[in-house]
């Protein structure tokens, strides 16, 4: 079924009683979806409000998308205090903290790593492998000795603090298989979409993964077309939550797809989000969520769970909206 965007551009953001609907069609618009005039960025999570305003300083004086997620995701993974993210990132059942991160810009160029450790900025090691290499993902000991070669600051991890708690849960957790849990107390990555003043997209998505994992695990933040996806004709889309559920659906890119068929951006994301749940038949503490912008600015999200909400930064917003959802917890 073919949906159309019902959103006339050039209005104000969010809010319901700011969209004025193209006369004739549907309203479907809500607080979890609105349109943008000019650049616009949104990120996962409440401390994309941090990482939106660095990503403004980079739009604001009419920088590229690409430069502004990575200067805003920059800004989390630099955060100690996050847990699922960069330095301060929760470690793997072993120990280790691997992480994750991808980039993908307005020519449709793309960077990537994987299960990468001791690195302080995964996404500008990503950004070099776009940039400078043939290729675009690298993993594990291959994406370090990229980065050292390449001069990326290193950064010891797991913090003292973060393996304080690794070693608790240890301790109560003794079977190998014991099932960590991504929940709405475990979560935190942050995914960035940016449309800048020319009107180009791009995003970023960063992790230190689902805690506890197996190591080796990677799961849906550093592939392009599950964890993110731009396709600068179309809009931009990327993804928060349980990893494995994303890839099985190839996420961010089928919201994206959905898109050029149609679909508002929040409507791409609640139709993905249905097809998470259509293939899942135990959908406990199974979060998943999406946020998309596309190429006339309209920007919405959906998630599985409630209490999956996103950071919104514009000209003349800066704030935090709830994605709409399909159940309570
Ligand atoms: C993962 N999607 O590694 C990530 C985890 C996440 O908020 O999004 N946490 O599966």
């Amino acid at each position: 079924m073919k949906r159309r965007s019902f959103f006339k551009a050039g209005l104000s953001i969010g809010a319901i009683a700011l969209i004025e609907p193209v006369k004739g069609a549907q309203v479907l618009a809500s607080s979890f979806e609105g349109i943008a005039t000019g650049p616009i960025v949104l990120s996962t999570w409440v401390h994309g409000l941090e990482a939106n305003r660095a990503a403004w300083e980079v739009l604001s004086k009419g920088g590229k998308a690409v430069d502004a997620v990575e200067q805003g995701v920059r800004v989390t993974e630099a955060d100690l205090a996050n847990r699922s993210v960069g330095i301060g990132g929760r470690p793997d059942r072993d120990g280790h903290v691997t992480l994750d991160a991808c980039i993908m810009d307005e020519k449709s160029r793309c960077g990537a790593v994987a299960f990468m450790e001791g690195i302080a900025h995964p996404i500008s090691v990503a950004r070099a492998i776009m940039e400078t290499t043939q290729h675009v993902m690298l993993v594990g000991e291959g994406a370090e000795k990229f980065a050292s070669e390449n001069g990326f600051e290193k950064a010891k991890m797991p913090i003292a603090e973060v393996k304080k708690d690794w070693k608790e849960w240890k301790k109560e957790n003794k079977e190998i298989f014991k099932k960590p849990i991504i929940n709405q107390e475990n979560h935190d990555t942050i995914g960035m979409i940016a449309m800048d003043a020319n009107g180009d997209l791009s995003g970023a998505c960063t992790t230190s993964g689902w805690a506890y994992k197996m190591h080796g695990r990677v799961g849906d933040s550093p592939i392009i077309g599950a964890g993110l996806f731009v396709d600068n004709e179309i809009g931009a889309a990327t993804s928060t939550g349980l990893g494995e559920a994303i890839i099985r659906v190839a996420g961010s890119s089928m919201v994206v797809e959905l898109m050029r068929h149609g679909y508002s951006p929040a409507d791409a994301c609640k139709e993905v989000v249905n097809r998470i749940i259509k293939k899942h038949s135990d959908l406990s503490n199974l979060q998943c969520g999406f946020i998309a912008i596309d190429k006339k600015g309209n920007y919405g999200a959906y998630s599985v769970y409630a209490g999956f909400n996103y950071a919104l930064k514009t000209a003349s917003e800066d704030k935090m909206v709830d994605a709409g959802f399909d159940r309570n917890w």
